[in-house]
């Protein structure tokens, strides 16, 4: 009976929000290169696998002197939510034919992850431009927040002697608990207004938002409404 009036009040709520809709995004005004993680924000229920991009994007010549020849980051995670299984390298060192040399490391019990690559002939120039640096996958033990950390990162450039740093910032990710579409530790009517902007759409059309397609199958529609609906109310620590 409770969960019917909770239900028809969700409803209620999407209809109001359905007509107002609304939307975020991430708009990078840096003239650094940034790393940073994409999706910024990830859900995933407990016991799935979800995978996130490490990405570049902003490196030009200009503010990296010959190009990027070399990257490396860190990630921690919190260690009782999540456990990495697998890191793949991302095609943007790659870009312009030259061979690379990955290397990575996993470890689940510290909450850690290293991951890096390097040109390995050492070409005339670098890369520049945007692109995937690697490709995290997860494994969700328990529900909760935490953040995806990126720290000791290095960017370096090469000008046929010496390594040179690439000056860069960075964007961490977030990952959260289902139905949560703004990453504040709770599902409420915040969240049920982005999932509103997103009701009717499917992958591939400018509305559809992995946060709010809550049975992952590629829509937006009354049954993910229905998982959010049992979820409205909950919170996790921040
Ligand atoms: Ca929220
Ligand atoms: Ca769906
Ligand atoms: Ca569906």
């Amino acid at each position: 009976m409770k969960r019917n009036l909770l239900r028809t009040t969700v409803f209620v709520l999407l209809a109001v929000c359905i007509t107002i809709g609304g939307g975020t995004r991430t708009v990078f005004t840096e003239t650094l290169p940034v790393i940073y993680v994409n999706p910024e924000l990830t859900s995933c229920e407990m016991g799935g696998n979800f995978t996130i991009d490490v990405n570049i994007a902003n490196v030009t010549m200009e503010n990296s002197d010959y190009g990027v020849y070399c990257w490396e980051f860190d990630m921690s995670f919190n260690k009782s939510l999540l456990n990495v299984t697998s890191i793949e390298e991302g095609p943007w060192l790659k870009s312009t034919g030259e061979d690379t040399l990955f290397m990575s490391g996993i470890h689940n019990y510290e909450g850690w992850i290293v991951a890096m690559s390097v040109l390995y002939a050492y070409p005339e120039t670098g890369v520049v431009g945007s692109g995937t640096l690697a490709n995290v996958t997860f494994n969700v033990l328990a529900e909760g927040k935490c953040s995806l950390d990126i720290y000791k990162t290095i960017l370096t450039s090469y000008n046929g002697s010496d390594v040179l740093d690439v000056n860069h910032t960075i964007v961490d990710g977030i990952f959260t608990i289902p139905g949560d579409m703004d990453g504040n530790g709770g599902v409420d009517s915040k969240d049920l207004y982005l999932l509103a902007h997103s009701y009717g759409a499917s992958v591939g059309e400018s509305d559809y938002n992995l946060l709010a397609d809550l049975d992952r199958d590629d829509d937006v529609d009354s049954d993910d409404l229905d998982i959010f609906a049992a979820k409205y109310g909950t919170y996790v620590d921040p």
